[in-house]
């Protein structure tokens, strides 16, 4: 059975990729399922039909069949059990890999989060710029740790897996920052990762809604 997803009908990130409906396109590419895409404006997430679905009234969500599901960590790592391909078979590397997954969302993606966040709805207070440096320093530190963990290797722990998509969805949020140029290790991997050609066919499809709703931009 095809899966849905939803996904923003008007991102706020103007086709950039980087709401989480991206991660579950990305994952769904990787492993060559097809899928359709349900886009849900802002009013209709918090409707009692979506909120069935989601409980916090957000995307994406995944529905295939009788299964629904929503936060995008467990619809990958659905996607990627349910399909060869990003998962190791060796049961411990697929652990490792698993363990890289909860890592990029547990543990990479909470400062950059708060960071961004700060940047969003902070700016006016007094103490922004003073908050903005810590939040900044706790970025870099944990960035600092991923960076020396990945060396100069390709991925994370060998093969490409669900643990590489996360992290490289997480890094990009920090897109047009500056700070991840600070380590260049990091910045070739959230390249190899946008290199993949399953990223690409996601990339485009989500910025196809952006292009349909504004046309000249
Ligand atoms: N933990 C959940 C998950 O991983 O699925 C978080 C889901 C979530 O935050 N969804 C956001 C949402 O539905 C969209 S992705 N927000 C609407 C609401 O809460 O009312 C977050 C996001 C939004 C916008 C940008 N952007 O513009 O750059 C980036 C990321």
């Amino acid at each position: 059975m095809m899966p849905t997803i939803t996904a923003f009908a008007r991102s706020p990130d103007r086709g950039r990729g980087l709401a989480r409906d991206m991660r579950v396109r990305w994952a769904l590419e990787e492993v060559g399922q097809p899928y359709e895409v349900q886009l849900v404006s802002f009013v209709e997430m918090k409707e009692p039909a979506h909120r069935t679905i989601h409980p916090f009234g957000q995307i994406p969500t995944y529905e295939e069949g009788d299964l629904a599901l929503f936060e995008s960590g467990a619809i990958v790592f659905h996607v990627a059990e349910s399909h060869p391909g990003l998962l190791p078979d060796d049961a411990n590397a697929r652990a490792r890999a698993i363990t890289w997954m909860f890592a990029a969302l547990n543990t990479v993606e909470p400062p950059i989060l708060d960071r961004e966040i700060a940047t969003l709805v902070e700016r006016d207070k007094i103490w922004y710029a003073e908050r903005l440096l810590i939040l900044e320093d706790r970025v870099h530190v944990r960035l600092g740790q991923l960076s020396s963990r990945l060396g100069d290797s390709d991925w994370l722990d060998a093969a490409f897996s669900a643990g590489d998509l996360l992290m490289v969805t997480v890094l990009r949020r920090l897109s047009g920052s500056g700070v991840l140029e600070e380590h260049p290790n990091l910045c070739a991997y959230v390249a190899r990762g946008e290199a993949r050609p399953a990223y690409k066919r996601a990339f485009e499809d989500q910025l196809s809604v952006f292009t349909a709703s504004h046309p000249t931009a």
